[in-house]
């Protein structure tokens, strides 16, 4: 039978597809660490919760954010940084769940970097219509270091452009269980996410999850 041919091989395979130079999706890479991930997630967030942050020119973001780790990327009227401490408490974030860790560097080297080491991890939560307009991601130290995505949930558009505002953004659309290196050229790529579409998913319901693990010194 061809199911004892492949007897052998994991149950879940990821694929490797190069977006751009540095720039690699890894598609279901987060495979049969799904339960643990979700469960380190929970506790994060029980202390942690999620927030809807002001910009410094006084919107409110429709994406939810946390963090955990050593520092977490916070924003107010007062502009963007990476902070140690919990603004809504008053304490640290939370420390990085060594899973996540280990998840985050074996994807890094995956995508062609080894030695990660990321400090910070940045936790999106996009329910239907939340978005996140085109940006770049500067407020790290290194950009040396790639950033490494990790979606779960509903699907969502990613916008993929260039060094220039005005590049025209390519779409990718990011699935459960995806884990995306961004390094090398395109780290300071400008990027955003389209507005996300209604559902349900079995495990996560109605809403996305994105972590952004960062090496932010
Ligand atoms: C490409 N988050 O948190 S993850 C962000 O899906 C952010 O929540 C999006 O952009 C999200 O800053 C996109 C993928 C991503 C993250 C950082 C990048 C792509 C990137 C940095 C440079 C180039
Ligand atoms: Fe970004």
């Amino acid at each position: 039978m061809t199911a004892d041919l492949f007897s052998c091989l994991p149950i879940v395979r990821a694929s490797r597809e190069e977006m751009a130079e540095g720039a690699v999706l890894l598609r279901s890479f987060v495979g049969d660490r799904e339960a643990e991930l979700i469960a380190a997630l929970r506790d994060i967030v029980a202390v942690a919760p999620f927030r809807r942050m002001f910009t410094p020119g006084g919107h409110r973001m429709s994406v939810a954010m946390t963090n955990c780790g050593s520092g977490g990327w916070v924003t107010d009227r007062s502009g963007y940084r990476y902070s140690p401490d919990d603004p809504e408490t008053g304490k640290p974030w939370p420390a990085m769940p060594p899973m996540l860790r280990e998840l985050a560097d074996s994807a890094a080297l995956s995508g062609g970097f080894a030695g990660f080491a990321p400090d910070v991890c940045l936790i999106n939560r996009y329910v239907p219509g939340a978005k996140m307009s085109l940006h770049q991601d500067k407020d790290e130290l290194d950009f040396g270091a790639p950033i490494v995505s990790v979606s779960l949930g509903l699907p969502a558009i990613f916008m993929f452009g260039g060094l220039k505002r005005s590049d025209k953004p390519r779409r990718f659309r990011l699935e459960h269980g995806d884990i995306a290196v961004w390094g090398g050229p395109s780290r300071l790529f400008y990027h955003g996410v389209a507005p996300l579409a209604e559902g349900n998913h079995p495990l996560m319901g109605p809403q996305r999850l994105n972590l952004t693990f960062r090496k932010i010194r």
